[in-house]
């Protein structure tokens, strides 16, 4: 069926018309995800590309153009840090591919208020076997009141996101984003280049028959993730199990089918990575946001993932993360191991 293109919404036209809906809206907001679209946009291009024009190779390496190949994520990060910088908009970058902030200098600070920040590419390892990737951005305000941002305006828990979303750049490439008020996707439409809304109000069914997790690290799991598996796993005709398990390996690629089916997905720390391996500023906090305001849950194993005050920017955590039900289920598992001596997904 031919599509009326009347009836599109793109994604431009959407932050608009939400901008028109905010009291007091300056449009700072709306510049800088129209900034990360674009940004989007032309990642995507070298993602659909990167096998012909060999973006696989080690960075510093030549291609068949003698041109210097950066690898996708290197190439994205740099994408991603042009376009905010370029808007006035934002006064700090955070991205987990520097380990330092990218502070923003700029004369005039007048305008920026926002900072960003980003996993330019996550599920990187996908790239070379063409399995979907994604990249994930995260939005506050400003803590301090002028001049270049700081770390301190990076480190702030999760509930204080003004906007979250990621890119997933797989059979389609969507953008799915909140700004607090419900999440909603696009579909980028690459015969007239644009994000089209493709997914409004999107909400995670509070019950699903999904679980992701890699399960390779069973034996370095803590016993209350073993028990649930195992309940996962376990027929029972009244809640539809076994579970199916899924799991690609790319966190947003994972999290974007569970959002649409229903489903959780578990980095629990393990022995390897005590503390997890996720990060919190770049992975956790958005995706905890998004999947807050689609009616479902976030957490560590202690508690919600955006009430964590973080103290550095390369923080990592374990998450438990999907529909309402199943992440209770688990939060009922911690419980009947509390106080036991098991080790601890914290
Ligand atoms: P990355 O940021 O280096 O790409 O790592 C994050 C990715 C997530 O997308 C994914 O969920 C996880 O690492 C997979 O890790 P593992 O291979 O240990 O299961
Ligand atoms: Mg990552």
């Amino acid at each position: 069926m031919k599509r009326n293109l009347s009836n599109v919404k793109t994604l431009v036209q959407f932050i608009t018309e939400s901008q028109k809906n905010v009291l007091h809206a300056t449009g700072e907001l709306s510049r800088i995800l129209n900034d990360i679209a674009i940004a989007a946009k032309i990642i995507n291009r070298e993602v659909n590309k990167a096998g012909l024009l060999d973006m696989l190779g080690i960075e510093g390496g030549m291609n068949v153009q003698d041109e210097e190949v950066k690898k996708l994520d290197v190439f994205a990060n740099e994408q991603f840090i042009s376009a905010l910088s370029s808007g006035g908009q934002c006064c700090v970058i955070a991205s987990e591919e520097n380990d330092d902030i990218i502070p923003i200098k700029k004369s005039d600070y007048s305008k920026a208020n926002y900072v960003v920040l980003i996993d330019p590419l996550d599920g990187s390892s996908n790239i070379d076997v063409n399995v979907a990737i994604g990249s994930i951005f995260s939005i506050y305000k400003r803590v301090t009141n002028e001049g270049a941002g700081q770390v301190i305006d990076c480190i702030q828990p999760g509930d204080r996101q003004v906007a979250a979303g990621y890119i997933i750049y797989g059979s389609s490439t969507m953008l799915v984003y909140t700004t607090g008020d419900g999440v909603n996707g696009f579909t980028l439409d690459p015969s007239i280049g644009e994000f089209c809304l493709s997914h409004p109000n999107m909400k995670i069914p509070e019950d699903g028959f999904i679980y992701s997790v890699n399960e390779g690290n069973y034996v370095e799991f803590p016993r209350e993730i073993q028990e649930y598996i195992y309940y996962c796993k376990t027929p029972d005709f009244a809640t539809g199990r076994p579970y199916s398990a899924r799991y690609i390996g790319s966190m947003v690629a994972d999290f974007h089918r569970n959002l649409i089916k229903g489903g959780i997905f578990m980095y629990p720390a393990t022995s390897k990575h005590p503390l997890g391996k996720l990060r919190l500023m770049y992975e956790c906090n958005p995706l905890a946001f998004l999947i807050e305001q689609a009616g479902g849950k976030a957490i560590d194993g202690e508690g919600r993932i955006l009430s964590i005050q973080p103290d550095s920017i390369h923080q990592r955590t374990g998450i438990i993360i999907g529909s309402k039900n199943m992440v209770e289920k688990v939060e009922a598992f911690i419980q009947l191991n509390l106080g036991k001596n098991v080790y601890r997904i914290k």
